[in-house]
């Protein structure tokens, strides 16, 4: 029997949602959640993602290597910023890296009542696609948005991870058919489209067009960072 699928398009909404037994699976495109699946993929032994600058900056005092990001900007004080290109070098290899993102963080930290949280990005969608279908559980995506509000480039992920989920998965809601739809009409131009999203343009003055084309690419890596108690390490391959 095809389990559900369904989509959340913001933390705002996720309390609409029962995520009890299901699968969660975060997203956030530009960038927290790509920059989780790099630096695991690059070796860094654990993410502990943190809602709140304060609990990133109690992580700071007890000397772990920490990221912080608000409103598109790197945080003074912290020694990681929100690029993906600065969790590919050998200083986060074996690390635990502490990081607190403005919108990607904080949805991780709302689906915790999940059975499993998984980090999703496009770098590692057929890795996920392929965990998930070996799990026989329904899905929720959870859509990190902006501050509360929808964006494209995570909307346009839940529309691929859909697609690869329909043989094991059913459209639980309107939601999942829309991001479906949206991604099948723009799927040959992702890089395109993203760069005109309202947080490309947003990160536009941070010299970020590197970033986004990066982002963009689809199964880089094979790594499913999995929630395990508050820490996000690499899922066994399936
Ligand atoms: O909002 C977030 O969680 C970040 O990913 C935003 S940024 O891409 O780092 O600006």
């Amino acid at each position: 029997m095809k389990r559900n699928i369904d989509v959340c398009l913001s933390p705002e909404l996720i309390n609409l949602y029962d995520l009890e037994g299901k699968i969660v699976v975060v997203v956030d495109i530009l960038r927290a959640t790509s920059v989780m699946v790099t630096a695991l993929a690059h070796e860094a032994k654990e993410i502990i993602p943190v809602a709140t600058l304060e609990e990133a900056r109690s992580y700071l005092d007890q000397g772990f290597l920490c990221a912080a990001e608000r409103g598109g900007a790197p945080v003074e004080g912290f020694e990681l910023d929100n690029s993906p290109f600065n969790y590919m070098t050998e200083q986060i290899k074996g690390e635990s890296i502490v990081i607190t993102t403005t919108n990607g963080t904080l949805a991780i930290t709302k689906s915790t009542a999940a059975d499993q949280v998984l980090i999703g990005a496009f770098l590692n969608i057929n890795a996920l696609a392929k965990y998930i279908s070996h799990q026989d559980k329904d899905v929720i995506i959870h859509c990190a948005g902006w501050k509360g509000k929808t964006n494209m480039e995570d909307t346009l992920f839940a529309g691929a991870l859909v697609e690869l989920l329909t043989d094991s998965h059913e459209l639980a809601c309107d939601t999942a058919h829309v991001a479906l739809k949206y991604y099948q009409s723009v799927k040959g131009n992702l890089f395109e489209t993203v760069k005109n999203s309202a947080h490309a343009k947003r990160l536009g003055k941070l010299n970020i067009i590197k970033d986004i084309e990066f982002c963009v690419r689809q199964s880089d890596y094979d790594i499913v960072p999995i929630l395990v108690g508050k820490t996000l390490v690499a899922a066994q391959p399936q």
